[in-house]
Parts: C-alpha cells; structure tokens; sequence
C-alpha cells in the first residue's frame, strides 16, 4: 500500500488493524531525527576521543567520576534542548489505536514521555532516564541536592556520589521494567523493532522472544541489523516516515 512518502505492506496495514495486543521496542534511531546522536555515532567535541560504552559503566564512573557526570550532564543538556519528532508523536497515536499497547525504550532522553507516550500503559524504560540522579551508594532516586561546586554532587542523605538515573554496561536492568518488557513481548501479537542496532542484551532478545511466541515482528531501520534477516516486516527507511506512514495506512 502506498502512501505518500513511504510504501507501507498491505498485509501488515491488515495484520495491524485486527491485532489487540502490540509491542514496541525503540532504540537510539528513533531520537535521531530529534537531533540526538544514537548511541554508537560518533561522538562530538570533547567526548569525541571517548567511546559511549567506555563511559557507560560502574567502572568508568569510579575511575573518573567528573568526567562521566559531566558527559551525563552534557548529554542532558542535549536531551532537554531537543523536540520529539514525528515518530515520537505516531507513537503516541499508535498508542490510542489498540487495547493493548507496550513501549519499550532502551532510550534514556525522555522524549517519549515529552511527545506524550504513557497516557494509557506506562512507558517501559529499561535503561533508565538521564532526567533523573540517584545516590551512588544507596542506590536511590535524589530529586534535589545542595550545589557546592563539587563534581559529581553529593548525596544530602549519605555524601556518597550522585550519578544519573541510567543503566550502565555490567549493571542490572530494573527487574519490574525487565518483566513486564518479557511479557510484552511474549504475549504480542505484532512486535516493532524500531531505530535499534540490536546489539545491546537483553533488550537485543526481546524481538526473538515475539517471532517464538508466533507474533510478527516488523523492523524499521535505515540500515541492516541482526534481526533484519529475521524479522516479518522490514520498513527500511527513517522512524520519522516509516512510522507517520505506517499510522496513515492504519487510518481508514
Ligand atoms: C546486563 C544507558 C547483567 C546508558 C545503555 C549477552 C551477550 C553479549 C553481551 C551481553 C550479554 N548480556 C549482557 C551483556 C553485556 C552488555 C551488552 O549487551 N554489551 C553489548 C555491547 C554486547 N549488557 C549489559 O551490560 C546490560 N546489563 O546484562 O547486566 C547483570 C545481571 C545481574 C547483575 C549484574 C549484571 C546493560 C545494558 C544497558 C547499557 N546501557 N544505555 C546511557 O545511555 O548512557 S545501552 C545504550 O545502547 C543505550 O541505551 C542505547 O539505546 C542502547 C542500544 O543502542 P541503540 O539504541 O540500538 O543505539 P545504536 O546507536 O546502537 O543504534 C541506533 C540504530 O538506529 C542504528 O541501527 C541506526 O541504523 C538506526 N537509526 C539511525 N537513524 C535512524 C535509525 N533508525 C530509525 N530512524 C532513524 N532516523
């Protein structure tokens, strides 16, 4: 079926006008087209001799606890001063369209929830949110600190170093968040992998689990990943046509 700017599958226009229970999984890609650079692009400026995953992770932190706060701090600043884009907001639609609509995001920006996803079924952060800061030691979420020009901040309650709210490499995914994403996908019948490498674990498996569970499972990417030989559905192209796209094919 062709749509003005993006040919959508008929029999997956079909497949999703009858499906009641619809899973998504997004990735760094769909921000792209907010102006934030995915996970594995190159990074800029002073972060540019640095790669995202040697910064992301307990170590890193402890070894240099400035420099990983104020890359957080820096990407926060990125986050907040980026708008969702338009497959931020076909995913809030799409989340009004069935009677049972999950997303996942691997994303940390908060640009779902700013676009206005959650109003139904919570969005299901499985890496955490850049937007939040947590005690170091005690693990737990601190909504305000006192600002003493010490960098990372302290903890008001312990002293112990703040960092952000975000999962790094060799950390556990929150369980709660980690179920639910599992469940979603183990009981959808259409599972859409959007802007992700796929490479990530154990978010890389949610799509696996949906094509064992018998769901389909539509990929929508530029560029070729691992599930792409797997998946049902392939929408080669940008989130922010594919899914606008996909959304007026749905649209009768
Ligand atoms: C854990 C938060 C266990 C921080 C992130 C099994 C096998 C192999 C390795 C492992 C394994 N199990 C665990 C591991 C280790 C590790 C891992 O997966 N390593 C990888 C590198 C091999 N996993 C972990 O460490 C996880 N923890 O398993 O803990 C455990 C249990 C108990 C006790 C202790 C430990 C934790 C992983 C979470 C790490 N945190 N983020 C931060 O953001 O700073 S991950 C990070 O990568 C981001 O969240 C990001 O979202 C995520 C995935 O990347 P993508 O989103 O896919 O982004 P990427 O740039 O890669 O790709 C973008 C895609 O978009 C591309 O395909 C591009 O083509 C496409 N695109 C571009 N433009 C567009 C587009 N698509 C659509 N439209 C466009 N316009």
């Amino acid at each position: 079926m062709l749509t003005e700017q993006f040919p959508i599958p008929w029999p997956l226009v079909e497949l999703l006008r009858s499906a009641q229970r619809v899973a998504v999984l997004t990735g760094a890609g769909v921000s792209a087209e907010s102006g934030v650079p995915t996970f594995r692009e190159a990074q800029t400026g002073l972060w540019s001799n640095y790669r995202p995953e040697e910064l992301a992770t307990p170590q890193a932190f402890l070894h240099n606890p400035r420099l990983v706060w104020e890359w957080y701090a820096w990407r926060r600043n990125l986050v907040l001063k980026a708008e969702p884009n338009p497959a931020h907001l076909a995913l809030v639609e799409l989340e009004q369209r069935f009677p049972h609509f999950t997303l996942i995001t691997q994303n940390v920006d908060n640009l779902h929830q700013r676009a206005g996803s959650g109003k139904r079924f919570p969005v299901i952060e499985l890496h955490g949110n850049i937007l939040r800061t947590k005690c170091f030691e005690e693990n737990r979420e601190i909504a305000s600190w006192q600002e003493t020009g010490e960098t990372p901040p302290r903890c008001p309650h312990c002293g112990g170093m703040l960092r952000p709210d975000v999962v790094w490499f060799n950390e556990p995914l929150p369980e709660q968040a980690l179920q639910a994403a599992w469940e979603a996908a183990q009981n959808c019948q259409v599972f859409l992998s959007i802007g992700t490498s796929g490479i990530v674990q154990p978010a890389a498996s949610l799509p696996y689990r949906a094509l064992d569970a018998g769901a389909a499972v539509v990929e929508i990417n530029p560029d070729e990943t691992p599930l792409t030989r797997s998946a049902t559905f392939v929408l080669s192209g940008p989130a922010g046509q594919a899914l606008p796209a996909l959304l007026s094919a749905l649209t009768p």
